[in-house]
Order: C-alpha cells, then structure tokens, then sequence
C-alpha cells in the first residue's frame, strides 16, 4: 500500500517537475549533466570521505565492517589512515569516544547500515552523556531503492537525532565534504558531543558502480506514463552526481581547501563574569576546587592546566577524566600538595568558597546537596544546563561563568589578586589530617584482610594494594605511563580506592551514563594512541567479571592489531553491586544477580591471549578439581608470587594481550562497600 502511494506520489511530483518550468531539475537540465558526469569515472565518495579526515588530522578509525561502506574503509587506508576492526559495533565508538577524550581531536567510527548502526546506540549516549566529541558515519540503503525493500533500509538520521548533536542524511556525492565538515565542527563546538552522517550506498560508490549495479538501462516504453518511474531514477543518480568532481578542488589531494577543517566555537567568559569572580576568590579564605572531565578539552593543554591549577594553590579534587592532573609526588616535591581524593564531602560542607568546574551537579556529586549553605560558588561550564542543574533545589552558582573551563581557570591563575590572596592554613592543614586518616582506614583494613586466612579464593583488598604496588614499581622502575581503565561494579569501585593516575588522561571510565561495556573498546583506544605517540605505557583493563561478559571479545582485536593490553578480571561470580543493594531490600532476594565460576582465562587465552587464573575455580561437572587451587592460602606472598609470574608473562609477550582472572572473595569487597563512606 505504502509503495502505492509512493510510486503515485512519484508519478505525481514527476509529472509537476516535468511540466512546472521552474522544476528543479528538468529533463532538458538533467541533459546538460549527463555530459558533466564521466560515465567511466571510477572516483567515488569514499576516497573524499578519507581526504576529509586527512585533512582533520584523523589518524585511526574504528569500525566493523560492511558492504555498505567499502569505500570508506579501503580509501582510509589508501590514505595511510589505521583501520582498527572490532568484533562489535559498540566497542568502535567507545574506541572512538576514547580516542577523542585522550587526543582531544574528533574520534571516527564508520559502521554498515541498520543493525551495524543499531548495534552503537549505548556507546552514543555514552559519549553524549560524556561529551565526547565523536563522528559516527554509516551506511545506507541506495536512494534508488528507497522504499523499495531494499537490505537495511531505515531512518537512520531519524533514529539518531535524539543521542547526537546533530544527525543527516548525505543526499549527494558533492554534499559529503561539506557535511563531515560541518559535523566535525559541530561535534566540537561548546559541549562537545557526538554527531552522525547516513552516507547512502550510491552516494559513496563510483557512478559507473552504480549505474551498472542499481540503475540498468531499460528499454522505454511506447506509452510515456510507464517510462515516469525509469526516468525518476535516472533523475536521481544524476543528481547524486551531478557537480560531484566538477574541478573546483582536487580528488587527490588531500591538502586542497576544500576539505579544511572548520574552526569549531569555543564558549568565552564576559568580562563582567572574570572580575566578579576574582574578587570572590580574593576575599575567599576558605576555597576549594573541583574538577570535572570537561577542564581537559582543548584548547589549554593538560600540562599548562596543571600549571594554573598549581598557582590557584587550593585544595583541588577531581574527578573523571581530570583525574591525575596532579600527582601527590610532584605536588609533595613542590610543597604544595594541593590535591585531595578522599574528603570532598567534608571540604564542600566548609568551604567558603566553592569554584566547581566542568562537572554538571549531578549525581556525581549529590545534586549539590551537600555544599555549605553559606558558601560563594563559583560554576564554570561550557553547557547552560549545567550551570542550572539543580539549582531550584539544593544549590546557587553566585556566579555563572559560561566558558570553556580550561580557558578560564588558566586566565584566573594569571591574576595576581587571585594568587596573593591569603587562605585559611588551618582549614588546610584540617583537610590534609582528615585525608590522611582516610588513607589510615584503607590501609588498616588491608592489614586486616592480610591477617585472615584466604583458602582458595582471594581477598580483594590485599590483591588490589598488591597489585597496585606492582603496577607503581613498573611506573617507577622503567618510567613507564599508565592508563587505567576501568568496567564493572563493586570490584571497579574498590579498585578506584587503590589504582590512582598520576597523570592527565590516565583514567577512563564510562562517566554518567554508568555504562558496563566500555572496556573493551576504550583499552583498545588508549593503546593505540600511546603507541601513536611512542610512549612507553602500559593499559590495565579492569573489568567484574559480569562486565567482562560485553567486551571479552576484543581480546581478539587486540591479538591482531598486536596490542598488549593487561587485563584484570575480579571474579567474584556475580553482578554483585546490584546483588548487595537489591538483598538488603527486597528480602535477600538475589534473583538475576549470580553467575557462576568461569575459566576467562581460557576464553581470554581462546581469542589468542595469554592468560592466568589466580584463586580457584569450581569445576564444571565432570571435571577434576583442582586441589591445588582450592587448598591454597592466596595469602599476601603467594598473591605476590603469581603477580610476578603474570608480569614475567607479559614482559616476554610484548604485543599480546594478558588476562588475569582473580577469583575474588565477593563478601569481603561487599563489607567493604558497605562500610566504604565516599563512593
Ligand atoms: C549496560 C549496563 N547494564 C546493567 C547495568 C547495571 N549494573 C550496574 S553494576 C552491575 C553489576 C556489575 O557486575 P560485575 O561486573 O560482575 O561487577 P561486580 O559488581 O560484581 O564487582 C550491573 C549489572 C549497567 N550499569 N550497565
Ligand atoms: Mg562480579
């Protein structure tokens, strides 16, 4: 019914365009083409897709393949650009969410149309919610064949507009560059966010392909209303073409004007806002900053950022991707040792002055709930929204800096009445003796945990102090970076209380959107971009072992794309975040929380890694128990021993990922969430 009224409605508006003068597009125009357009030309759309990232300094794209965008893929690597495949759609565009977080350039992931575009939604909200600047393009069904039944032949632009910030279709081989462009500026300006093009098949394929494959001569008819439909298609792939290499810019180069990068808009603060907040700093005695992920988009450069910070000279917590901007050991070395983790609540309920940066007051920070009543508050942010957020309830900016942070924060550090003020050296000298006895409790419970007997499974607490210090002798012995990433529940949780970056762009998680899935992907980014610039780094990929179920996969990518990544699997045999919250509340139900004991080292090692179990795992029926395993005591030095040996592992194996699979005792870590007062 619907191809009906279609082809009706076809026959209709062509009989209109053909009869109305001022048609757009007229047979006698379409004529006048036809001699523009090189019937054996073999250029096509993907070669013009790929001189755009060029241009854009795109140095990797992310995808799973498909039929649909052929042109895409082979033209990028034409073009010397690295193709990264994956084993699912999703973990492409966290790669790519990654990959702009750690660059600060637009990340690009390419899929095939419907399902393989279907397949990326959460990883668009992911990075929606994150502010990721990321340019998603798929393919599409040939516009010929609209509503024709064609393979795959959705809305995608539609279906996308409401995770991106801006979403179309591509109707014409000459709309492509000026489209990415737009996209890319677009995904870059104020919030930064992802975007995403709908590149139909005959928009990215040569004419010749196209003619021959979907639009075959046919022969007219006598009766000319038969003949409508035919020329209506032939209409169309003339004006897919038409002007499409008109010599206006160069097919081959790359460097030509054409494809140049638009500057994106950046949010400036007013003057007005800049001097009413310096005077609340100047006569602050007792402020603190924090710091969310938006502080590390460009333009400042994480390094002079941290130098700004360092002169603002207040307590600073961060969060997100701004974790590690200032390490204990250089701020300790400086005398300065501004940087708190464990004591915000109490900071933001004394504080006299709050200046809150690039962190919406959002969950993340209890709606803003828990900041002192009486205290100034200074709100930067790129987004409006996040200015307001909550401010009808818990909380008042005095006042509201639209800006991009990095840029105000490094003008404030300039101001010399900013810098002279004089701050209150007891209530930093009480923050730092509250933060220190926080770090006593941590410490303390470890010991603990180290004086009971752990047979068969191990204690996570002592395992994470562990191999956190195994991961800071490496850091400390051969100088090496390191980027954590972490995916999963209460093991992730915990973990963050021990694994702390000491570096700018060292930590990735999923942000607010609390995504379990991401891991994979963002591994994958982080090691490709430390390789790019031929850092010595090491990726640790934290995952619970439910979360580890999403992305377990990609161990196969990073086999063949020979990245070493090391992953670190807390198998306590559960989805127990949501096991300890639910329990406690419906009665002890545990319904849909347990999993059971898996080999992932085996997986892990099946996909072509090299993996370790560590702790013991029920055998599968008909299997023989490992004796060994259960009757172990994994205490303190055996933990340390089969760290060692995973380690060694990993030196002799340079390029191949590492899985370890720690069997974890899940009631330790569920007291200890319990009793955990910051998380
Ligand atoms: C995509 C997605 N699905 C479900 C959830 C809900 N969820 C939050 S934490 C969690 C449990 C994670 O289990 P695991 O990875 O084993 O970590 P654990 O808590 O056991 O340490 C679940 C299912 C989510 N946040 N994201
Ligand atoms: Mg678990």
């Amino acid at each position: 019914m619907a191809l009906a009224l279609n082809n009706k409605a076809t026959i209709i508006g062509s009989l209109l365009a053909l009869s109305a003068g001022k048609a757009s597009y007229s047979l006698i125009q379409m004529k006048r083409d036809s001699t523009r357009i090189n019937e054996n030309q073999e250029k096509h759309g993907g070669k013009l897709v790929a001189n755009t990232f060029k241009a854009h300094g795109i140095t990797h794209v992310f995808t799973l393949t498909g039929g649909h965008i052929s042109p895409i893929l082979v033209e990028c690597e034409r073009s010397g650009i690295n193709v990264i495949d994956t084993r699912h759609e999703v973990t492409a565009v966290y790669a790519a969410d990654a990959m702009a977080r750690l660059t600060g350039k637009c990340g690009v992931a390419l899929v095939t149309s419907g399902p393989g575009l279907t397949n990326t939604i959460t990883a668009v909200e992911n990075a929606h919610l994150a502010e990721s600047p990321l340019l998603l393009i798929s393919g599409a069904a040939p516009l010929v064949q609209h509503n024709r039944g064609a393979l795959q032949d959705i809305d995608h632009a539609g279906l996308m507009k409401t995770v991106c910030k801006y979403s179309k279709k591509v109707f014409t081989v000459r709309d492509i560059v000026p489209e990415i462009r737009k996209a890319i500026k677009i995904a870059l300006s104020g919030v930064p966010g992802p975007v995403f093009l709908e590149i139909p098949y005959d928009v990215l394929y040569s004419y010749e392909h196209v003619k021959q494959a979907l639009v075959p001569s046919a022969t007219l008819s006598r009766f000319p209303i038969t003949n409508i439909s035919l020329w209506r298609r032939q209409y169309q792939l003339f004006d897919i073409f038409h002007n499409a290499w008109d010599g206006s810019y160069s097919y081959d180069d790359f460097n030509d004007k054409y494809y140049a990068p638009i500057q994106p808009d950046i949010p400036h603060y007013s003057n007005c806002q800049f001097k009413k907040a310096v005077n609340l700093i100047a006569n602050a005695k007792k402020p603190i900053l924090v710091l969310g992920s938006q502080v590390m988009l460009p333009p400042v450069q994480p390094e002079e950022l941290k130098e700004a910070v360092l002169k603002l000279n207040m307590p600073t917590f961060m969060s997100g991707m701004a974790r590690g901007l200032l390490s204990d050991k250089e701020t300790e070395q400086t005398n300065k040792n501004i940087q708190f983790r464990f004591v915000r609540k109490q900071a933001l309920k004394e504080a006299d002055l709050i200046i809150i940066a690039g962190l919406p007051v959002d969950f993340r920070i209890s709606f803003g709930r828990g900041f002192n009543p009486k205290a100034k508050i200074i709100a930067v942010n790129r987004s409006v929204d996040a200015l307001n957020m909550n401010t009808d309830i818990y909380w008042k900016p005095t006042v509201k800096v639209h800006s991009d942070c990095g840029i105000f924060l490094n003008d404030l550090s300039k101001s010399e009445k900013v810098t002279s003020r004089e701050f209150s050296a007891e209530f930093c000298a009480n923050l730092r003796k509250l933060e220190l006895e926080e770090k006593d409790k941590l410490a303390k419970k470890v010991a603990e945990a180290q004086n009971v007997e752990s047979i068969g499974k191990v204690n996570p607490l002592v395992f994470l102090s562990k191999l956190n210090e195994k991961i800071e002798q490496a850091r400390v012995r051969e100088q090496k970076d390191i980027i954590i990433v972490a995916d999963g529940g209460d093991f992730i949780g915990t973990a963050a209380k021990f694994v702390w970056p000491t570096k700018p762009l060292q930590w990735l998680d999923p942000g607010l959107f609390g995504t379990l899935g991401v891991g994979g992907g963002f591994a994958l980014a982080a090691k490709l971009v430390a390789n790019e610039n031929k850092r010595n780094c090491d990726v640790w990929l934290l995952y619970g072992d439910g979360t580890a179920g999403y992305s377990i996969a990609e161990v196969d990518t990073f086999v063949r794309h020979k990245l070493q990544v090391n992953i670190c699997i807390g198998n306590d045999s559960c989805w127990a975040q949501v096991c300890r919250q639910q329990k406690p509340l419906f009665d002890g139900s545990e319904v849909a929380c347990p999993l059971e004991d898996r080999h992932y080292e085996v997986v892990g090692a099946g996909y072509g890694g090299k993996g370790i179990l560590i702790g013991s795992c029920k055998p599968e029926e008909g299997e023989t128990p490992d004796k060994k395993n259960e009757e172990t005591n994994f205490t303190s030095y055996v933990i340390e021993q089969k760290l060692t040996e995973f380690f060694d592992m990993k030196n002799n194996f340079s390029n191949r990922p590492m899985i370890m699979n720690v069997m974890i005792d899940g009631g330790s870590i569920e007291k200890f969430r319990k009793t955990a007062k910051y998380i």
